[in-house]
């Protein structure tokens, strides 16, 4: 018999029955899948991450005053989360990603360690800074764009005479998920250099590659810098043309010997918009992070609007439809988790 017929004190009864079983079978650690399936096999995604915005101008005030309170030797790594703020507790800016704001003053080493998350770099502020990975260091300028794969060594120090800010992206989320992070400290502090600056992108990242080269198809590139300067001129030279509907100039960081991400966790993605230029409104199931390098404009995602401009902040939920506005010629880097997706054959996107 329907629901609809039965009367209002049978209906009471059953309820009743009905949680007195969930209890009972609630002792067993067992529960009703009826009661959630619309939950765990939703029509379509519903993030419970919330667009977020954080101002640099914040940011970089907050960040500053951590360096009055601990060394980046003490800390290890001196960097406040980011945290998703509907996801507080769980270090995540994303369900898959954790994002933070790292700083390193004159004269401090973040000394050397290695772990199975896999870490990128955007570079933000400052001058003097380097990364050093495997035992290549390279100087650190804004824009740049350096990541540090899975497993490999790294130490971040800082030769200058400014404080250097940087965002951190890494999968830990992800990592976490699969219960599967290692770590490891290094012996030395900072890592005996190796190979001269700059070697790494020679060899691989010339369009060319060594001759006995043969990657692993998820091997991350060896590449580990992507110099903002080329970024930039790559963009500047195909913002003459016709910009999509939906991205405006939007190109994706590659491992050049495969074609496919520079790591297997985390895509990243560089974005030309020109003065006056908003996009048609799209959303796609990879929840992203996105700065803006240079310019200024408004981002609106699902239902808010922000304004934005230099080296600030947000974060866009899956398939919440993203709609873009430069008010002055705008660049922006923005890191997800679709790699992944498309490795599972999950990713989707729709262009509005
Ligand atoms: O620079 O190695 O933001 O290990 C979080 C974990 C940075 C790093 C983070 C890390 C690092």
């Amino acid at each position: 018999m329907h629901a609809a017929n039965l009367p209002p004190d049978a209906l009471r009864e059953r309820a009743a029955q009905r949680a007195n079983y969930y209890e009972r079978i609630g002792t067993r650690h067992m529960t009703p899948l009826w009661e959630v399936l619309g939950a765990l096999v939703p029509t379509q995604p519903r993030s419970p991450v919330q667009a977020a915005l954080w101002r640099y101008a914040e940011l970089r005030e907050q960040v500053i005053e951590a360096g009055r309170l601990i060394t980046a030797e003490e800390a290890e790594r001196r960097v406040l989360i980011l945290e998703n703020p509907a996801l507080r507790g769980q270090s995540s800016i994303t369900q898959s990603l954790y994002a933070g704001l790292q700083l390193i003053l004159p004269g401090e080493v973040a000394p050397a360690h290695r772990h199975s998350q896999s870490a990128l770099r955007l570079v933000l502020d400052g001058e003097g800074a380097y990364t050093a990975v495997d035992g290549e260091r390279t100087t650190m300028r804004r824009g740049d764009f350096i990541i540090t794969p899975a497993w490999t060594w790294h130490d971040h120090g800082n030769l200058g005479d400014q404080p250097v800010v940087w965002l951190d992206g890494l999968d830990i989320p992800i990592v976490r998920f699969l219960d599967a992070g290692f770590a490891e400290k290094s012996e030395q502090h900072s890592q005996v250099t190796q190979r001269p600056e700059g070697d790494a992108l020679a060899r691989y990242g010339a369009n060319m590659v060594p001759v006995d080269y043969q990657p692993r198809p998820a091997e991350p590139t060896r590449v580990f810098v992507y110099p903002f300067e080329r970024t930039r001129a790559s963009l500047k030279a195909i913002a003459g043309g016709t910009p999509d509907a939906h991205h405006g100039h939007k190109l994706r960081y590659v491992n050049p010997a495969t074609g496919a991400s520079p790591m297997p966790t985390i895509g990243a993605f560089a974005q030309w918009l020109p003065r006056g230029f908003e996009t048609r409104p799209y959303r796609c199931t990879d929840g992203t992070v996105v700065v803006c390098l240079e310019g200024e404009g408004e981002a609106k995602v699902g239902g808010q609007t922000w304004r934005f401009q230099e080296n600030d902040i947000f974060v866009v939920p899956s398939w919440h439809a993203l709609q873009l506005r430069a008010d002055r010629d705008s660049l922006l880097f923005s890191f997800s988790d679709r790699p992944v997706q498309q490795a599972l054959g999950l990713w989707r996107d729709e262009r509005l």
